[in-house]
């Protein structure tokens, strides 16, 4: 079976829209197909300030969500990325084989930077993208499964895998971006010009999965869409109602074909009443399980020793070749 790596961060509590359909959505499909292994990525997190209670109590929040989508322990690995210390040790490999302006290069960092300032902006920040490509190579994965916004990272860690095994020699799968077209980037509901994002969006615009649902429906009735009246698939003139469509068909299993039949000759307010009333019936329940992980902590925690132990027997292979091929010598 071919291997997938993926993770998510804990930071904003609730997941969003578009971490859902983009992202951990292929996660559940892929439990059949590969050997998965998904993470929850604290050390990502605290690239900005992060207060630890609240650290702590997202990260178990962000477990319980993934459990509540359908991811299964039985079926992929699904741990804490601070579970398995290789992550940093591979990473400061990789910091060491990354180019400062290759760095530099990476659009995410660019615009979160930008938006911090110079003073606020960390050097993990920085390498954040760094210690992605370490996440990815330890696992020797063949694909990622992530939203659109990753693809250069994924990209990044396909030069260094090839780099380092051109240098020390083949040490390293390289692995494949895998991002679904459709759902590749869904747009706030506010600004359609641009990604859903925790940090980026207005409330209005962020559909949070956790959300009361009614706040949930409220947002969807008041998406901006535009000044025709056909409801038709066109995401470069009709950005809005495309993402509505798109959302609807994912969470339906409908094509986008056959709604754009079903509301021939209908107003916007009704495809928005429709959804509406879809992402409420997605979401109630989502929370419901959601909340009974969370009242199980022991059960959480013990699916995290077990993953983070089958994790770890993976990384620790990868980092120990990892070592041998650099030079460092072996500690007797
Ligand atoms: N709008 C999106 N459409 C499709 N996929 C998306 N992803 C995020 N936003 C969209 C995908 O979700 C996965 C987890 O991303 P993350 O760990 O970066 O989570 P986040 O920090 O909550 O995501 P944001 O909102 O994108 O954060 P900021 O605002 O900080 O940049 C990834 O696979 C991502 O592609």
């Amino acid at each position: 079976r071919p291997r997938v790596l993926s993770g998510i961060q804990p930071t904003a509590g609730s997941f969003h829209l578009g971490n859902y359909l983009g992202a951990v959505r292929q996660w559940v499909a892929l439990q059949d197909t590969h050997d998965a292994f998904y993470m929850v990525v604290d050390l990502h997190a605290i690239t900005i300030p992060q207060d630890p209670a609240a650290l702590r109590s997202n990260t178990r929040l962000a477990v319980a969500q993934l459990l509540a989508a359908g991811l299964d322990p039985e079926r992929c690995t699904l741990f804490v990325q601070s579970h398995v210390p290789e992550h940093a040790q591979l990473a400061w490999v990789m910091n060491c084989l990354t180019g400062f302006g290759e760095a530099g290069r990476m659009t995410q960092f660019k615009d979160k930077s930008a938006k911090q300032g110079s003073d606020s902006t960390t050097v993990g920040l920085f390498t954040y993208p760094v210690l992605q490509v370490a996440d990815i190579l330890l696992y020797q994965a063949d694909q990622v499964p992530v939203g659109g916004d990753q693809r250069q990272h994924v990209e990044l860690t396909r030069d260094l895998a090839e780099r380092f095994n051109g240098r020390f020699g083949h040490t390293f799968t390289v692995p494949a971006p895998y991002i679904l077209k459709e759902t590749a980037k869904i747009l706030d509901l506010q600004d359609p010009a641009v990604k859903m994002s925790k940090s980026a969006s207005t409330p209005k615009g962020l559909v949070n999965l956790l959300d009361d649902p009614k706040a949930t429906a409220k947002k969807v009735k008041s998406a901006v869409t535009d000044t025709e009246t056909v409801i038709r698939y066109d995401p470069e003139a009709k950005p809005g109602v495309s993402n509505l469509l798109t959302i609807m068909s994912v969470l339906t299993g409908t094509s986008v074909a056959d709604l754009e039949k079903s509301y021939e000759g209908k107003m916007y307010g009704a495809l928005k009443t429709d959804l509406a009333e879809v992402m409420v019936d997605f979401a109630t329940p989502f929370k419901d399980r959601t909340q009974e992980y969370l009242d199980d902590p022991e059960t959480l925690d013990s699916i995290l020793a077990k993953g983070a132990e089958k994790a770890r027997a993976v990384a620790a292979e990868t980092l120990a070749q990892t070592y041998a091929k650099v030079g460092f010598l072996p500690a007797k």
